[in-house]
């Protein structure tokens, strides 16, 4: 139990999820905050496939798993039902996608349900590679990344694309609530899935996600990992608030760590040379300093 968060659990241990799995602690705090009054969408993947082995579950709110492909339809699905039958007030729905799930199979349909307006909070728990079918890229697979189909050899050095910005894809919908969330602040977590529940229509969340098998990591050290990051800037704390950006935890320049702290914990960026560190540093800082010019303005407004 952690002091100052509800004591009650919606996704329970007993779950067949790997030691230090980044995904499934999201989660866990995810439902904790969201309460009782929730029903779960989840897309096939790794928490599907560790938390619902029929006749069990890990689950302690209404669950339903949904195709890749149809994970926010189905919610889109759920939201209209809902308030045909007086429940929408009350009810709490949350979308669960994987990166591969939200990057790249299921966009589509949840970029139709953002433009739609349905009111939902898409949580995508981002592990950076399709990890449940063997550590395949995704389209949030970062750059540089060795993953098993962009394997680092000795002419490549694994992933040769960037990852996609998806929380500001999905902030270009015009949606009134995104924010990045990490398990290096849970009660800003909780605080975040509160205020994406209280939106009145869709809202997101991007979860950092450590995976120890596919990231090649020590399972007692996903907490630190997840620090290096945020620490680093490699993966920034804030909210879009009605299309404004503020930091929830601003790394200053001087105060950053180098993004080499970062990677050198990690089996999958073992491979790199110093050349292709400073490139990612250089990609990290860049956007960084994007996110902090368009801190506290309309960033969003000239697209509506
Ligand atoms: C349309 C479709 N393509 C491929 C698969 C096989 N598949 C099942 S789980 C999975 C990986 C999911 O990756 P991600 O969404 O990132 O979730 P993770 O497993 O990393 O949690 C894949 C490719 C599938 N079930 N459906
Ligand atoms: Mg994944």
């Amino acid at each position: 139990m952690i002091k100052g968060l509800p004591y009650a659990e919606y996704f329970v241990s007993g779950h067949r999820a790997c030691a230090g799995c980044g995904e499934a602690l999201m989660i866990r705090h995810v439902v904790k905050a969201a309460g009782p009054n929730t029903i779960a969408v989840m897309s096939t993947g790794c928490m599907e496939v560790v938390s619902t082995p029929y006749p069990q579950t890990s689950w302690g709110i209404p669950w339903i798993h949904g195709a890749f492909e149809n994970n926010s339809a189905i919610a889109s699905g759920i939201d209209a039902a809902l308030k045909k039958q007086g429940k929408r007030d009350e009810t709490n729905l949350l979308v669960f996608g994987g990166d591969g799930a939200s990057f790249d199979i299921g966009f589509g349909a949840l970029s139709g349900a953002l433009e739609r307006g349905h009111k939902f909070t898409y949580v995508c728990t981002d592990n950076e590679a399709y990890m449940n079918t063997g550590i395949q890229r995704s389209g949030g697979t970062p750059l540089y990344a060795s993953t098993t189909t962009s394997p680092a050899g000795s002419k490549v050095a694994g992933k040769q694309e960037p990852k996609k910005p998806l929380p500001f894809i999905v902030a270009s919908h015009g949606i009134k609530y995104v924010a990045t969330a990490s398990p290096v602040n849970v009660f800003d977590l909780h605080k975040k899935v509160k205020k994406a529940l209280a939106t009145p229509n869709a809202s997101y969340i991007h979860a950092f996600s450590v995976c120890p098998v596919g990231w090649y990591t020590k399972p007692e050290a996903t907490i630190e990992i997840a620090k290096l990051a945020v620490n680093s800037r490699v993966f920034p704390l804030y909210e879009i608030e009605d299309g404004v950006l503020t930091f929830t935890q601003k790394i200053e320049k001087d105060k950053a760590i180098p993004v080499l702290d970062y990677l050198k914990v990690q089996g999958r960026f073992k491979h790199l040379k110093p050349e292709q560190v400073k490139e990612i540093q250089k990609y990290v800082d860049t956007r960084y300093d994007f996110l902090v010019g368009i801190e506290g303005k309309k960033a969003f407004d000239c697209l509506f």
